[in-house]
Protein backbone atom coordinates (compact mmCIF):
# COMPACT_ATOMS: atom_id res chain seq x y z
CA UNK A 1 0.00 0.00 0.00
CA UNK A 2 1.27 3.19 -1.03
CA UNK A 3 0.63 5.89 1.47
CA UNK A 4 -0.05 9.07 -0.44
CA UNK A 5 -1.55 11.17 2.14
CA UNK A 6 -0.98 11.63 5.90
CA UNK A 7 -3.26 13.90 7.86
CA UNK A 8 -2.81 14.82 11.36
CA UNK A 9 -5.48 16.40 13.43
CA UNK A 10 -5.27 17.40 17.11
CA UNK A 11 -8.48 17.27 18.24
CA UNK A 12 -9.79 17.70 21.97
CA UNK A 13 -12.61 15.73 23.46
CA UNK A 14 -14.42 16.60 27.25
CA UNK A 15 -14.91 14.17 29.73
CA UNK A 16 -18.11 13.16 31.24
CA UNK A 17 -16.28 13.63 34.63
CA UNK A 18 -12.70 14.17 35.53
CA UNK A 19 -10.09 11.51 35.76
CA UNK A 20 -7.82 11.92 38.51
CA UNK A 21 -5.01 9.24 39.54
CA UNK A 22 -1.50 9.62 41.91
CA UNK A 23 -0.05 12.38 39.54
CA UNK A 24 -2.65 14.47 37.42
CA UNK A 25 -6.26 14.89 36.68
CA UNK A 26 -7.85 15.56 33.05
CA UNK A 27 -11.06 17.09 32.68
CA UNK A 28 -10.99 17.60 28.76
CA UNK A 29 -8.53 15.21 26.50
CA UNK A 30 -6.40 16.37 23.48
CA UNK A 31 -5.20 13.93 21.45
CA UNK A 32 -4.02 13.44 17.50
CA UNK A 33 -5.84 11.36 14.95
CA UNK A 34 -3.93 10.20 12.47
CA UNK A 35 -5.21 9.37 9.02
CA UNK A 36 -3.32 7.61 6.43
CA UNK A 37 -5.13 7.45 2.89
CA UNK A 38 -4.00 4.97 0.47
CA UNK A 39 -5.92 3.53 -2.97
CA UNK A 40 -9.40 5.33 -1.91
CA UNK A 41 -9.19 4.13 1.32
CA UNK A 42 -8.58 6.07 5.05
CA UNK A 43 -7.61 4.40 7.95
CA UNK A 44 -6.96 5.68 11.39
CA UNK A 45 -4.68 6.13 14.38
CA UNK A 46 -5.36 7.85 17.89
CA UNK A 47 -1.95 8.86 19.46
CA UNK A 48 -2.73 8.56 22.84
CA UNK A 49 -0.33 11.34 23.90
CA UNK A 50 -1.70 13.70 26.39
CA UNK A 51 -1.70 17.45 27.30
CA UNK A 52 1.33 17.64 29.62
CA UNK A 53 4.29 14.84 30.59
CA UNK A 54 2.61 13.12 33.42
CA UNK A 55 1.89 9.48 32.14
CA UNK A 56 5.14 9.23 29.84
CA UNK A 57 7.64 12.63 28.17
CA UNK A 58 5.21 12.22 25.43
CA UNK A 59 2.88 15.12 25.02
CA UNK A 60 0.08 16.23 22.30
CA UNK A 61 3.06 18.75 21.34
CA UNK A 62 6.03 16.19 20.91
CA UNK A 63 3.84 14.01 18.85
CA UNK A 64 2.38 16.81 16.54
CA UNK A 65 6.53 17.77 15.98
CA UNK A 66 7.74 14.05 15.75
CA UNK A 67 4.91 13.05 13.00
CA UNK A 68 4.99 15.80 10.66
CA UNK A 69 8.73 16.20 10.88
CA UNK A 70 10.15 12.52 11.11
CA UNK A 71 7.45 10.20 11.15
CA UNK A 72 5.59 11.47 7.91
CA UNK A 73 8.50 12.13 6.31
CA UNK A 74 10.28 8.83 6.44
CA UNK A 75 7.32 7.07 5.02
CA UNK A 76 4.86 9.03 2.38
CA UNK A 77 5.07 7.77 -0.65
CA UNK A 78 6.44 4.52 -0.16
CA UNK A 79 4.99 1.02 -0.40
CA UNK A 80 4.72 -1.14 2.71
CA UNK A 81 2.53 -4.45 2.73
CA UNK A 82 3.20 -5.08 6.68
CA UNK A 83 3.84 -3.43 9.50
CA UNK A 84 7.26 -4.59 10.04
CA UNK A 85 8.06 -2.52 6.79
CA UNK A 86 6.53 0.07 8.17
CA UNK A 87 8.44 0.10 11.54
CA UNK A 88 11.68 -0.66 9.81
CA UNK A 89 11.69 2.63 8.31
CA UNK A 90 10.76 3.95 11.94
CA UNK A 91 13.43 2.32 13.23
CA UNK A 92 16.33 5.51 13.03
CA UNK A 93 14.03 7.63 14.93
CA UNK A 94 14.35 6.82 18.66
CA UNK A 95 11.84 6.79 21.26
CA UNK A 96 7.98 8.51 20.77
CA UNK A 97 6.71 5.25 21.12
CA UNK A 98 3.00 7.16 21.31
CA UNK A 99 3.30 9.22 18.10
CA UNK A 100 4.95 5.95 16.22
CA UNK A 101 1.74 4.01 17.35
CA UNK A 102 -1.26 6.33 16.01
CA UNK A 103 0.69 6.20 12.73
CA UNK A 104 1.54 2.42 12.81
CA UNK A 105 -2.46 2.05 13.93
CA UNK A 106 -4.01 4.24 10.88
CA UNK A 107 -1.80 1.65 8.71
CA UNK A 108 -3.12 -1.15 10.55
CA UNK A 109 -6.54 -0.33 10.05
CA UNK A 110 -5.39 0.03 6.08
CA UNK A 111 -4.07 -3.07 6.01
CA UNK A 112 -7.48 -4.65 7.29
CA UNK A 113 -9.54 -2.79 5.10
CA UNK A 114 -7.46 -3.43 1.74
CA UNK A 115 -8.18 -7.14 3.07
CA UNK A 116 -11.58 -6.79 3.31
CA UNK A 117 -11.06 -8.05 7.18
CA UNK A 118 -11.61 -6.76 10.75
CA UNK A 119 -8.28 -5.55 12.42
CA UNK A 120 -8.86 -7.74 15.05
CA UNK A 121 -8.78 -11.28 12.50
CA UNK A 122 -5.49 -9.37 10.90
CA UNK A 123 -3.85 -9.59 14.69
CA UNK A 124 -4.88 -13.32 15.19
CA UNK A 125 -7.47 -12.18 17.66
CA UNK A 126 -9.86 -15.51 18.57
CA UNK A 127 -12.48 -13.72 20.71
CA UNK A 128 -15.73 -11.86 19.55
CA UNK A 129 -16.25 -10.44 22.97
CA UNK A 130 -13.89 -9.16 25.10
CA UNK A 131 -14.01 -8.35 29.22
CA UNK A 132 -14.55 -5.04 30.31
CA UNK A 133 -13.30 -3.18 33.29
CA UNK A 134 -13.49 0.06 34.77
CA UNK A 135 -10.88 2.18 36.25
CA UNK A 136 -12.25 5.11 38.90
CA UNK A 137 -10.04 7.92 39.73
CA UNK A 138 -9.41 9.19 42.92
CA UNK A 139 -12.51 10.70 44.73
CA UNK A 140 -13.10 13.52 47.31
CA UNK A 141 -13.99 11.07 49.74
CA UNK A 142 -14.52 7.96 50.43
CA UNK A 143 -18.51 7.93 50.56
CA UNK A 144 -18.26 9.20 47.79
CA UNK A 145 -15.78 6.11 45.90
CA UNK A 146 -18.04 3.69 47.58
CA UNK A 147 -21.36 5.16 45.52
CA UNK A 148 -19.27 5.63 42.46
CA UNK A 149 -18.31 1.40 42.45
CA UNK A 150 -21.88 0.69 43.70
CA UNK A 151 -23.16 2.78 40.44
CA UNK A 152 -20.24 1.18 38.12
CA UNK A 153 -21.24 -2.66 39.24
CA UNK A 154 -25.22 -1.83 38.53
CA UNK A 155 -24.24 -1.02 35.30
CA UNK A 156 -22.74 -3.94 34.93
CA UNK A 157 -18.63 -4.20 35.46
CA UNK A 158 -17.20 -6.95 36.80
CA UNK A 159 -13.54 -5.41 37.37
CA UNK A 160 -12.97 -2.43 39.66
CA UNK A 161 -9.76 -1.07 39.33
CA UNK A 162 -9.16 1.89 42.11
CA UNK A 163 -6.40 4.49 41.89
CA UNK A 164 -3.96 5.01 44.84
CA UNK A 165 -1.61 6.88 46.36
CA UNK A 166 -0.16 7.52 49.82
CA UNK A 167 -2.48 8.99 52.01
CA UNK A 168 -5.79 7.54 49.26
CA UNK A 169 -4.49 3.71 50.24
CA UNK A 170 -4.73 1.47 52.84
CA UNK A 171 -7.80 3.62 54.68
CA UNK A 172 -9.67 2.88 51.30
CA UNK A 173 -9.48 -0.55 50.26
CA UNK A 174 -10.74 -1.15 53.54
CA UNK A 175 -13.59 0.32 53.69
CA UNK A 176 -14.20 -0.92 49.57
CA UNK A 177 -13.39 -4.28 50.67
CA UNK A 178 -15.90 -4.21 54.09
CA UNK A 179 -18.52 -3.04 51.40
CA UNK A 180 -17.91 -5.06 48.80
CA UNK A 181 -16.31 -8.14 49.86
CA UNK A 182 -15.99 -10.22 46.69
CA UNK A 183 -15.51 -7.95 43.89
CA UNK A 184 -12.76 -8.45 41.59
CA UNK A 185 -10.71 -5.26 42.70
CA UNK A 186 -7.31 -4.09 41.68
CA UNK A 187 -5.18 -1.04 42.89
CA UNK A 188 -3.18 1.42 40.31
CA UNK A 189 -0.64 3.61 41.84
CA UNK A 190 1.10 4.79 38.61
CA UNK A 191 4.19 5.17 40.12
CA UNK A 192 3.52 6.95 43.25
CA UNK A 193 5.74 4.75 46.16
CA UNK A 194 9.21 3.87 46.53
CA UNK A 195 11.18 0.79 47.66
CA UNK A 196 11.07 2.58 50.76
CA UNK A 197 7.87 1.79 51.28
CA UNK A 198 7.56 -1.66 51.86
CA UNK A 199 6.37 -2.55 54.63
CA UNK A 200 3.46 -0.10 54.12
CA UNK A 201 3.26 -2.04 50.38
CA UNK A 202 3.32 -5.08 52.22
CA UNK A 203 -0.27 -4.33 53.97
CA UNK A 204 -1.34 -4.79 50.55
CA UNK A 205 -1.93 -8.24 50.80
CA UNK A 206 -4.62 -8.32 52.87
CA UNK A 207 -7.64 -7.17 50.40
CA UNK A 208 -7.43 -9.84 48.11
CA UNK A 209 -6.66 -7.90 45.16
CA UNK A 210 -6.21 -9.39 41.55
CA UNK A 211 -3.42 -7.45 40.85
CA UNK A 212 -1.50 -3.90 42.02
CA UNK A 213 -0.10 -2.06 38.67
CA UNK A 214 2.61 0.04 39.12
CA UNK A 215 3.41 0.63 42.45
CA UNK A 216 7.22 2.05 42.20
CA UNK A 217 8.92 4.30 39.74
CA UNK A 218 7.90 4.58 35.82
CA UNK A 219 11.60 3.35 34.66
CA UNK A 220 12.30 0.76 37.16
CA UNK A 221 12.47 -3.11 36.66
CA UNK A 222 14.79 -3.78 40.04
CA UNK A 223 13.25 -2.63 42.95
CA UNK A 224 9.69 -3.92 41.39
CA UNK A 225 11.69 -7.29 41.45
CA UNK A 226 12.39 -7.19 44.99
CA UNK A 227 8.95 -5.98 46.18
CA UNK A 228 7.30 -8.87 44.06
CA UNK A 229 9.38 -11.35 46.18
CA UNK A 230 7.92 -9.70 49.31
CA UNK A 231 4.19 -9.11 47.89
CA UNK A 232 1.92 -11.86 48.02
CA UNK A 233 -0.40 -9.59 45.89
CA UNK A 234 0.68 -10.25 42.08
CA UNK A 235 2.41 -6.83 40.71
CA UNK A 236 1.54 -6.00 37.20
CA UNK A 237 3.43 -3.88 35.09
CA UNK A 238 2.32 -0.87 32.82
CA UNK A 239 4.80 2.42 32.71
CA UNK A 240 7.79 0.33 33.01
CA UNK A 241 7.58 -1.89 29.86
CA UNK A 242 8.28 0.49 27.18
CA UNK A 243 9.18 -2.26 24.44
CA UNK A 244 8.71 -5.57 24.24
CA UNK A 245 12.45 -5.80 25.55
CA UNK A 246 12.02 -4.82 28.80
CA UNK A 247 8.61 -7.11 29.14
CA UNK A 248 11.32 -9.90 28.30
CA UNK A 249 13.66 -8.55 31.45
CA UNK A 250 11.11 -7.60 33.49
CA UNK A 251 10.04 -11.13 33.53
CA UNK A 252 13.24 -12.65 33.90
CA UNK A 253 14.02 -11.17 36.99
CA UNK A 254 10.74 -11.61 38.57
CA UNK A 255 9.52 -7.82 38.54
CA UNK A 256 5.97 -8.51 37.59
CA UNK A 257 3.65 -11.41 37.12
CA UNK A 258 1.06 -9.69 35.20
CA UNK A 259 1.93 -7.51 31.92
CA UNK A 260 -0.64 -4.10 31.11
CA UNK A 261 -0.06 -3.72 27.26
CA UNK A 262 -0.78 -0.56 25.69
CA UNK A 263 -0.11 -0.08 22.10
CA UNK A 264 0.40 3.39 22.76
CA UNK A 265 3.82 2.77 25.50
CA UNK A 266 4.99 0.08 23.33
CA UNK A 267 5.22 1.85 19.97
CA UNK A 268 2.30 0.04 18.32
CA UNK A 269 0.32 -2.94 17.65
CA UNK A 270 3.13 -5.04 16.35
CA UNK A 271 5.07 -5.07 19.71
CA UNK A 272 1.87 -4.69 21.64
CA UNK A 273 1.56 -8.10 19.82
CA UNK A 274 5.25 -9.37 20.77
CA UNK A 275 4.98 -8.64 24.12
CA UNK A 276 1.72 -10.79 24.48
CA UNK A 277 3.47 -13.82 22.04
CA UNK A 278 6.05 -13.54 24.59
CA UNK A 279 3.99 -13.71 27.77
CA UNK A 280 1.76 -16.48 26.14
CA UNK A 281 5.10 -18.61 25.73
CA UNK A 282 6.02 -17.51 29.55
CA UNK A 283 2.23 -18.57 30.87
CA UNK A 284 2.40 -14.74 31.91
CA UNK A 285 -1.80 -13.17 32.02
CA UNK A 286 -2.28 -9.72 30.03
CA UNK A 287 -4.77 -7.40 29.85
CA UNK A 288 -5.18 -4.03 27.63
CA UNK A 289 -4.65 -1.05 29.39
CA UNK A 290 -6.52 2.57 28.62
CA UNK A 291 -5.67 5.83 28.48
CA UNK A 292 -9.24 7.51 27.65
CA UNK A 293 -9.02 7.12 24.18
CA UNK A 294 -11.84 7.85 21.54
CA UNK A 295 -13.71 5.59 19.78
CA UNK A 296 -10.97 5.24 17.21
CA UNK A 297 -7.86 4.25 20.02
CA UNK A 298 -10.85 1.99 21.78
CA UNK A 299 -11.59 0.31 18.78
CA UNK A 300 -7.81 -0.39 18.34
CA UNK A 301 -7.29 -1.62 21.43
CA UNK A 302 -10.23 -3.97 21.45
CA UNK A 303 -9.16 -5.37 17.98
CA UNK A 304 -5.96 -5.94 20.56
CA UNK A 305 -7.63 -7.19 23.23
CA UNK A 306 -9.46 -10.06 21.30
CA UNK A 307 -6.02 -12.11 20.95
CA UNK A 308 -6.00 -15.08 23.21
CA UNK A 309 -3.71 -14.24 25.94
CA UNK A 310 -5.93 -11.30 27.25
CA UNK A 311 -7.16 -13.43 29.96
CA UNK A 312 -7.96 -10.27 32.59
CA UNK A 313 -10.37 -7.19 32.02
CA UNK A 314 -9.24 -4.51 30.35
CA UNK A 315 -9.29 -0.80 30.98
CA UNK A 316 -11.75 -0.69 27.98
CA UNK A 317 -15.46 0.51 28.97
CA UNK A 318 -18.42 1.73 27.15
CA UNK A 319 -17.87 4.91 25.43
CA UNK A 320 -20.55 6.79 27.50
CA UNK A 321 -18.45 6.25 30.57
CA UNK A 322 -15.93 8.48 28.91
CA UNK A 323 -17.76 10.73 26.64
CA UNK A 324 -21.43 12.25 25.96
CA UNK A 325 -20.76 12.00 22.25
CA UNK A 326 -18.35 9.33 20.73
CA UNK A 327 -16.56 10.69 17.17
CA UNK A 328 -17.47 6.88 16.33
CA UNK A 329 -20.72 4.54 15.33
CA UNK A 330 -21.80 2.88 16.92
CA UNK A 331 -20.82 3.69 20.25
CA UNK A 332 -18.85 0.39 22.27
CA UNK A 333 -21.48 -0.73 24.88
CA UNK A 334 -21.04 -2.68 27.71
CA UNK A 335 -23.10 -5.96 27.20
CA UNK A 336 -25.43 -7.93 30.07
CA UNK A 337 -22.17 -10.28 31.16
CA UNK A 338 -19.66 -6.82 31.67
CA UNK A 339 -17.73 -7.76 27.85
CA UNK A 340 -17.85 -5.54 24.86
CA UNK A 341 -18.32 -6.96 21.81
CA UNK A 342 -15.54 -6.82 18.43
CA UNK A 343 -16.63 -5.13 15.86
CA UNK A 344 -16.23 -7.48 12.97
CA UNK A 345 -16.60 -4.96 9.90
CA UNK A 346 -12.99 -4.23 8.21
CA UNK A 347 -10.34 -2.67 9.59
CA UNK A 348 -11.60 -1.21 12.97
CA UNK A 349 -15.16 -1.92 12.23
CA UNK A 350 -16.55 1.73 13.24
CA UNK A 351 -17.93 4.36 11.30
CA UNK A 352 -15.15 7.54 11.85
CA UNK A 353 -18.82 10.34 11.93
CA UNK A 354 -16.75 13.07 10.39
CA UNK A 355 -19.30 16.16 11.20
CA UNK A 356 -17.87 15.32 15.10
CA UNK A 357 -14.82 15.07 14.13
CA UNK A 358 -14.33 18.00 12.15
CA UNK A 359 -16.02 19.96 15.50
CA UNK A 360 -13.38 18.73 17.96
CA UNK A 361 -10.23 19.47 15.25
CA UNK A 362 -8.58 22.20 16.84
CA UNK A 363 -6.07 21.90 14.24
CA UNK A 364 -5.04 19.89 10.78
CA UNK A 365 -2.29 19.29 8.79
CA UNK A 366 -2.30 17.01 5.55
CA UNK A 367 1.17 15.80 4.33
CA UNK A 368 2.22 14.77 1.28
CA UNK A 369 5.47 13.68 -0.53
CA UNK A 370 7.78 16.11 -0.87
CA UNK A 371 8.35 16.65 -4.73
CA UNK A 372 11.04 15.31 -6.30
CA UNK A 373 13.82 18.10 -6.55
CA UNK A 374 15.19 17.61 -10.53
CA UNK A 375 18.22 18.52 -11.21
CA UNK A 376 19.45 22.33 -11.35
CA UNK A 377 16.52 23.10 -9.55
CA UNK A 378 18.09 23.47 -6.60
CA UNK A 379 18.64 26.60 -5.10
CA UNK A 380 16.24 28.16 -7.10
CA UNK A 381 13.31 30.86 -5.62
O1 LIG B 1 -10.47 3.55 30.95
O2 LIG B 1 -9.12 4.48 29.51
C1 LIG B 1 -9.47 4.21 30.67
C2 LIG B 1 -8.63 4.72 31.81
C3 LIG B 1 -7.80 3.65 32.41
O3 LIG B 1 -6.73 4.18 34.45
C4 LIG B 1 -6.69 4.24 33.25
N1 LIG B 1 -5.72 4.83 32.58
O4 LIG B 1 -2.69 4.98 34.36
O5 LIG B 1 -3.51 3.46 33.09
C5 LIG B 1 -3.53 4.60 33.57
C6 LIG B 1 -4.64 5.56 33.18
C7 LIG B 1 -4.23 6.65 32.23
C8 LIG B 1 -5.17 7.55 31.78
C9 LIG B 1 -2.94 6.80 31.81
C10 LIG B 1 -4.83 8.57 30.90
C11 LIG B 1 -2.60 7.82 30.92
C12 LIG B 1 -3.54 8.70 30.49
Amino acid sequence: MRLETIELRQITMELVEPFETSGWRETVRPCIIVTVYSDGLAGYGECVAGAGPWYSYETVETAWHVLKDFLAPAVLGQDFTSAEELQAKLKPIRGHPMAKAALEAAFWDLLAQAQNISLARLLGGTKDRIESGISIGIQKDIPSLLETIEHRLAQGYKRIKLKIKPGWDLEVLRAVRRRFPDIDLMADANAAYTIADLPHLRQLDEFGLLMVEQPLDYDDLVDHSRLQRELQTPICLDESIKTPDDARKALDIGACRIINIKPGRVGGLLNAKRIHDLCWERGVPVWCGGMLETGIGRATNVALASLPNFVLPNDISASARYWREDIIEPPFVLEHDGTITVPTGPGLGVRVVPERLERATQRRLALTPAPLSLPGERGRG
